[in-house]
């Protein structure tokens, strides 16, 4: 956003004192530097200071949705110092970190690192919201009960949270014996249901399905490797055949649109040296999201439903009105 040759500063979108101080923020951007264990290429503990580092370069005015979101406030808080940590550490500094925020109603974006770190996540809000569900954008199932000797590998990631909330997962593609056995036997109280790549080619109707899946409370979980390889490289378990940019875009504006988000996280950003596209990707990626949920049509949607709760107790689907995105996405 400004001329940041000379200094750095660590702050999402590189944004005036006036409008990124604590006070004043809407949203809290929390850097969370946790790789401790990923499977295949490590480095994702260096994701958020990637993306708060190429956010600096975004433009603060958002050509699609004709606003300056950055006037909502965003704040930036320093990393929270969990590198190497063991887990129960990690998820308990998380969780805290988290309390002060939604005590002090912000709205938090938790950057990754691992996607181990979304579980701490889930269980405060799950605390806050008796109908919590998740939209959990992935290329894996990541429901394996252990893997490398942990429950609480990143590979493990959907299967705690189930634990806790029903999981949608979105874009799917790379499937164990093991999890595909659960997905057929799933055990009491637990449910998972899927939109695999595979359902969004046979289905043109997959978003609607996503949107009808999920409850009114929603908290947004995005591993980047759920994005084809080709628009996002820099991701530590790269799969083949992921989704493009506007289809992306298409299904979050449906569902926060139609949905409360409280919360949501972006992990898994594994840098690559001198590429900075895929940081770029991820910080422009949560700027745009952040107007989808902060823009006056969201909000004054919002006034809306408020008034409908008030004057009926029953609860009906907010008539879906034109999309933005007219693009079929890329995949
Ligand atoms: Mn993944």
């Amino acid at each position: 956003m400004g001329n940041t040759n000379e200094k750095r500063p660590f702050n999402f979108g590189a944004i005036s004192e006036e409008y990124s101080n604590f006070k004043r923020a809407k949203v809290v951007i929390v850097p969370v530097p946790y790789d401790v264990t990923t499977s295949y290429k490590k480095g994702t503990d260096a994701g958020p200071a990637a993306i708060i580092d190429s956010s600096l370069y975004m433009e603060a005015f958002d050509d699609e949705l004709n606003q300056e979101t950055y006037k909502i406030g965003i704040h930036t808080m320093n990393e929270l110092d969990v590198r190497n940590l063991p887990y129960p550490e990690m998820a308990k500094r998380l969780k805290d970190a988290l309390k002060d925020l939604i005590k002090a109603g912000k709205f938090p974006v938790i950057l990754g690192g691992e996607h181990s770190i979304s579980t701490p996540p889930v269980e405060g809000f799950r605390e806050i919201y008796e109908d919590l569900s998740v939209l959990y954008l992935d290329a894996h199932y990541d429901l394996r009960n252990e893997f490398g000797g942990t429950k609480f590998s990143h590979a493990c990631a959907a299967r705690r949270i189930s634990e806790i909330a029903p999981v949608v997962e979105v874009g799917t593609r790379s499937l164990s014996r093991e999890e595909k056995d659960f997905l057929n036997n799933p055990p009491e109280k637990t449910r998972v249901d899927v939109i695999s790549v595979y359902d969004i080619l046979d289905d043109a109707l997959w978003q609607d399905r996503v949107s009808r899946l999920l409850s009114k409370n929603v908290y947004i979980s995005i591993d980047l490797d759920v994005f084809d390889p080709a628009l996002m490289p820099a991701v530590g378990t790269p799969e083949p055949g992921g989704i493009g940019w506007y289809e992306f875009l298409e299904l979050l504006y449906s569902v926060i649109m139609e949905k409360n988000i409280v919360g949501m996280d972006m992990v898994e950003l594994c840098p690559i040296k001198d590429q900075p596209a895929s940081d770029f990707f991820a910080a422009k990626l949560i700027y745009r999201l952040l107007g989808y949920m902060f823009s006056s049509k969201r909000l004054s949607q919002l006034k809306k439903e408020e008034k409908d709760d008030s004057n009926s107790k029953e609860k009906d689907t907010p008539p879906k009105e034109g999309i933005l995105h007219k693009g079929s996405g890329d995949s």
